[in-house]
């Protein structure tokens, strides 16, 4: 973690910000007109909505006004923008769209400005962010050395280190197979913790964490624009975020985020001795 935050990354949080209100609050719009599943991906319930794709647009639409040089990878449009600066903007349009079809109220909208990194799961290490909720104005954010702020006020983990006291966050992927993996390690936590919260957006869920509404956070099978943004608010705020016990660096294989004794053991108790058929 750097000393002080760069100016580039005071003026990217600024940027990430100013763009994740401005499309988490149309996403908010169009989901009071009514929302329709407009295609699946991986699986019949891993579904996209034409608010995901408008909100996507409008993000890249805002970058492309304040940072043109700059490359971004969305969720829904893949590599989108290849430009020809060191940074890559890393965008959930809706994170939590499956809470955001049903109308549940926890949604994010996740914007990260990352920058090369190899040491990185994705190869990607963000140095300023924002996960903004549309449903209650709460705005998270982060710039790389500056730490992690809940509108504007630092936020911090809480720094428990009793699992049996701890409320632990977590989600699941879309595949049967993956799913049944999950369901595995869920069912072997549950009598070790306070409880467990499915709250159905890893990038709220990270932001829980870094804010004290969660004691700890795993996940396994997140994608890049899942977790960019989160990530840095969650480590910026002061929380570990962990890995596979193998060493390997937190990702789609295994992400845990908490106060560190206590991640330390989550992540024990999450690994897997061998990467199941299907995981990156
Ligand atoms: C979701 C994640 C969540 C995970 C879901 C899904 P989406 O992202 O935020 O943590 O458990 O399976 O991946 O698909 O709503 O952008």
């Amino acid at each position: 973690m750097s000393a002080s935050p760069t100016p580039l990354a005071q003026a990217l949080r600024a940027i990430a910000i100013e763009i994740a209100v401005e499309a988490g609050n149309l996403a908010k719009d169009l989901r009071g007109r009514g929302v329709r599943v407009a295609a699946t991906k991986s699986t019949q319930t891993d579904v996209v909505t034409e608010a995901d794709r408008a909100t996507e647009r409008t993000l890249i639409g805002l970058l492309a006004d304040r940072r043109p040089d700059d490359s971004v990878l969305g969720e829904e449009g893949g590599l989108s923008v290849t430009g020809s600066s060191e940074i890559t903007w890393v965008l959930d349009p809706i994170d939590g769209t499956v809470n955001y079809l049903y109308d549940l109220p926890i949604y994010a909208v996740s914007v990260a400005a990352t920058v090369a990194d190899p040491s990185c799961a994705d190869g990607r290490r963000a140095i300023a962010g924002c996960v903004y909720i549309p449903t209650t104005g709460e705005v998270f954010a982060a710039a790389q050395g500056g730490g992690a702020t809940l509108n504007g006020e630092r936020i911090r983990p809480n720094r428990l280190e009793d699992l049996g006291q701890a409320l632990v966050g977590t989600g699941f992927g879309y595949s049967r197979e993956r799913r049944a993996e999950q369901a595995g390690i869920a069912a072997a936590l549950l009598p070790r913790v306070r409880d467990l919260r499915r709250l159905g957006s890893a990038a709220y869920d990270l932001c829980a964490v870094a804010a004290g509404r969660l004691d700890a956070y795993y996940e396994r099978g997140l994608q890049p624009w899942d977790y960019a943004a989160g990530f840095l608010i969650a480590a910026e705020s002061g929380a570990a975020v962990l890995g596979h016990r193998d060493g390997s660096a937190p990702g789609e294989w295994l992400a845990v985020v908490a106060h560190r004794p206590l991640a330390e053991q989550l992540r024990v108790l999450t690994s897997q001795e061998a990467a199941p058929e299907g995981w990156d």
